[in-house]
């Protein structure tokens, strides 16, 4: 068993943590990340994360040296030079750049819900401004469509970088819009998500019910 050497700051909820805790277990490295479960907003920070991350956002990984990395993207960077299988994120040529466009698409949708999700839920309900909802909206549906011609021309076959952002977005939308209704309009996406979603690293890291 190896030890652990590393902590996880995140939380359950976080899909931009979820997309690290599947690429841990997609790489067999879970068992060196402890996970510390820390509760927090932009209106409520956690001190723990701030003297970590001045950001005050997660996920952020300690290392056993002390210092911390952030973000996801970083961390995934980093995670997925410690393990000796194939690289999930090409280490170069016109395909590192690809996968790595198509995983910033899937962050979109993600930065996008989440700033949905803190409007409706952490702003006054007289506040709320639903021109900027809908327009935070329009980008989720336009990542979709560009997911929809990926899932249908087989690009998302090998569950790497990109897939992983993909399938935890897809995963965000179900937890937190769960009337979106997605699937009737992108059935390619949602028949690949019918598999993507039924893989252990994705059925062990799912958001709280
Ligand atoms: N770009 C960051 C986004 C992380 C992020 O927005 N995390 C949210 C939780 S899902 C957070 O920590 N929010 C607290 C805040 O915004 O202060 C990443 O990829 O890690």
């Amino acid at each position: 068993m190896p030890s652990k050497n590393m902590t996880l700051f995140y939380s359950p909820a976080s899909p931009f943590a979820r997309k690290v805790i599947v690429l841990l277990q997609e790489t067999g490295q879970l068992p060196t990340v402890e996970l510390f479960d820390v509760k927090l907003s932009p209106v409520s920070p956690s001190g723990e994360v701030i003297a970590r991350n001045p950001s005050g956002k997660i996920p952020a990984l300690e290392l056993a040296n002390g210092e911390t990395l952030h973000d996801s993207r970083v961390i995934l960077d980093y995670l997925d030079h410690q393990h000796s299988g194939e690289p999930l994120i090409p280490r170069e040529g016109p395909s590192r750049w690809q996968r790595l466009t198509l995983a910033s698409l899937a962050d979109a949708i993600l930065d996008a819900g989440v700033l949905i999700r803190y409007e409706t839920f952490l702003r006054p309900e007289e506040l709320h401004w639903q021109t900027w909802l809908g327009a935070q909206q329009e980008k989720i549906e336009r990542a979709l469509a560009e997911f929809e011609t990926q899932a249908d021309t087989g690009q998302l076959q090998r569950f790497d970088i990109a897939s992983i952002g993909i399938a935890c977005a897809l995963g965000y939308l179900d937890f937190r819009q769960p009337q979106l209704g997605w699937r009737e309009r992108y059935a390619r996406l949602a028949s690949w998500y019918a598999d993507a979603s039924q893989r252990e690293s994705m059925l062990n890291s799912q958001p709280p019910a």
